[in-house]
């Protein structure tokens, strides 16, 4: 057994280089966090209000978009490389990508920053979720056009790699992996159409000065036509973790492949047809429309509730693997002191509070009471800033080592910022859906509540604001702690070993499986007869009742 990067020099250097992209936009993600945290709870009024929106903005894009997708894009081509054991096909592709994307998301960013400088009479305080009315700089738009079609790219990469693979392989399974990876891919393709759509047709058009209105309503819509999706696209890599990494961590294998199949033709196929989940209160959109949607969501958690029963069972065959007894008893055989085990395990156990929280999203009535409140950040929090930020953490302590051939710098270190992830999330995102539920907005920069003291009373305002403000320092030090150890491993003596890289074949292996579940042409078709039903008329009446370029004139 050798390690990925004696294997693949080319392409662990790509890795490499997302990862450092990845890693770049979480540190300056993280500090605006910081401020945006101590700012909202009035620990430390350092902003003017104007300035609140720009780092909400470079927070969530940086956070929600840059960090997570460029993880992604390592992610996948360590796993489609290593799971087909072959080198990509055309490594200049692989570059182009990655320069692609880079330079589009360092474009955005720069559009997005410069709202600080009132000089550069630049801005793009449009949120992570840019619809109209609001607008930003042309550059915002073609940054992100650039990283989108950078992505594309970076998924055809992949498809030709699998591609080169099936001709030499006509009667083999798809490895896990590269399965996982390439219905991930048709399900961002599919969904990619709509933000696309927006950003060529609508935006860039309309920010140049080109067109001099819009329909803001059909670039919401077109906006959670993929915003939905684009939860899942960052939930993917860290289930590919989940499924294929944890189960050896905690000392076992995998318990089952084909319901690991299962789950990723479900996301592909429900994954898109529920975006109208997020505009239970547009006016423009039929009601049954969004019941169609909120029945389709609920179908959606399925593959979710899967994936916590095929996880946890994984785990606890590992635990006996180890000698672990009891009904519980086992968990404490588990590998707690190891960061990259921990860190997954804890991410998982939020997962499962975040995944409630997301069903209260999901029920049209109970939305509306929480809808535009500061329990969805809690949500969100719970999703994407643990489920996933923490995986994703936590799996770089076991990838990097393979990828630089030098161990961790710390694993103390690295125990102790997850578990600083964990409780500084616990105590943030749980005052956050409570502070929701009193009817506290969200994306709002000065709420006129009380600040805290040290009298507040347990359960006040000014007691869930401390936990906030807890909560968000605590995340930062946890941020930064893992930027040190990573940066000071990749000093470490190279050594020939750092980690065992190996994932032992599922329990229940795929040679069983029905073949079916391999046919991606017949899921794409089913995905985009999905996508169809749900959209083609309530996009057709949008554009109806106001027109394709809207009447409504730019603020
Ligand atoms: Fe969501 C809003 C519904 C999942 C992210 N969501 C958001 C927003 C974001 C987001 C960013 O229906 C805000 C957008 C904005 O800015 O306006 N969400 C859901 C539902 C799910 C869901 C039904 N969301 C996610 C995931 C996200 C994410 C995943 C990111 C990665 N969400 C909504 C709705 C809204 C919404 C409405 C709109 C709200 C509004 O009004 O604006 C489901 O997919 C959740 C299913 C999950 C489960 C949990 C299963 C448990 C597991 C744990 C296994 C345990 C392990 C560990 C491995 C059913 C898998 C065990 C450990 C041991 C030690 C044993
Ligand atoms: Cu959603």
């Amino acid at each position: 057994m050798s390690l990925y990067v004696d294997e693949y020099p080319e392409e662990a250097k790509v890795i490499k280089a997302t990862f450092l992209v990845s890693f770049v936009a979480l540190g300056i993600g993280a500090f605006f966090g910081l401020i945006q945290g101590l700012h909202r709870t009035g620990f430390v009024r350092i902003l003017p209000s104007t300035d609140y929106y720009t780092i909400l903005t470079g927070h969530g894009v940086l956070l929600a978009l840059v960090f997570t997708i460029f993880y992604l894009l390592g992610l996948f081509t360590w796993a489609v490389t290593r799971s087909l054991e072959s080198p990509l096909p055309n490594i200049k592709l692989t570059w182009a990508w990655f320069g692609l994307t880079t330079t589009g998301a360092t474009f955005a960013a720069i559009a997005i920053v410069a709202g600080l400088f009132p000089s550069l009479d630049m801005s793009a305080d449009v949120l992570y979720t840019f619809y109209a009315p609001l607008q930003a700089h042309p550059l915002f738009y073609v940054g992100l056009a650039m990283f989108i079609i950078g992505t594309w790219m970076a998924g055809a990469d992949w498809f030709l790699a699998f591609r080169k693979w099936r001709s030499e392989h006509p009667d083999e399974r798809i490895p896990l992996q590269t399965f996982m990876v390439l219905t991930t891919m048709v399900m961002w393709y599919l969904s990619t159409l709509g933000v696309a759509i927006s950003v060529v047709f609508f935006f860039i058009p309309w920010s140049l000065g080109f067109i001099d209105t819009i329909n803001p309503l059909l670039t919401r819509t077109l906006f959670w036509y993929f915003g939905h999706p684009v939860v899942y696209f960052w939930l993917m890599p860290a289930y590919l973790l989940w499924y294929t990494v944890l189960p050896k961590l905690s000392g076992g294998r995998l318990f089952s492949d084909p319901l690991a199949r299962v789950v990723f033709v479900l996301f592909l196929l429900l994954s898109t047809p529920v975006g109208i989940h997020h505009q239970y209160l547009d006016p423009g959109i039929a009601e049954g429309f969004k019941f169609i949607a909120m029945t389709n969501t609920m179908f959606l958690l399925l593959p979710s509730l899967l994936t916590a029963f095929t996880v946890v069972a994984s785990m606890e065959h590992g635990a006996r693997q180890r000698g672990g007894k009891g009904y519980l008893r086992w968990l404490g055989v588990l590998p707690w002191r190891d960061p990259a085990f921990t860190g997954m395990a804890l991410a998982g156990l939020m997962f499962a509070a975040g995944g409630f929280s997301g069903m209260i999203n999901a029920g049209m009535n109970i939305n509306y009471l929480v809808h535009n409140t500061l329990w969805v950040p809690g949500h969100f929090h719970l999703t994407v800033g643990t489920a996933v930020a923490l995986t994703m953490m936590a799996g770089a302590y076991w990838l990097v080592p393979q990828l630089t051939g030098r161990r961790l710098y710390s694993r103390p270190i690295g125990l102790f910022q997850v578990v600083t992830w964990f409780v500084g999330m616990v105590l943030m995102s749980n005052a956050m859906h409570r502070a929701g539920l009193l009817g506290i907005p969200r994306r709002t920069a000065e709420p006129q509540y009380q600040s805290f003291d040290f009298t507040a009373t347990i359960g006040s305002v000014a007691e869930l604001r401390a936990q906030i403000a807890i909560g968000a320092a605590l995340l930062f030090l946890s941020v930064v702690l893992f930027l040190f150890n990573i940066l000071l491993s990749s000093i470490e003596d190279p050594i020939e070993m750092p980690v065992d890289g190996r994932i032992p074949a599922p329990l229940s292996g795929a040679s069983g499986s029905p073949v079916v579940l391999d046919n991606l042409k017949l899921w794409t078709a089913i995905a985009a007869i999905l996508v169809i039903l749900a959209y083609v008329i309530p996009l057709a009446s949008i554009i109806r009742d106001a027109g394709l370029f809207g009447r409504t004139v730019a603020v």
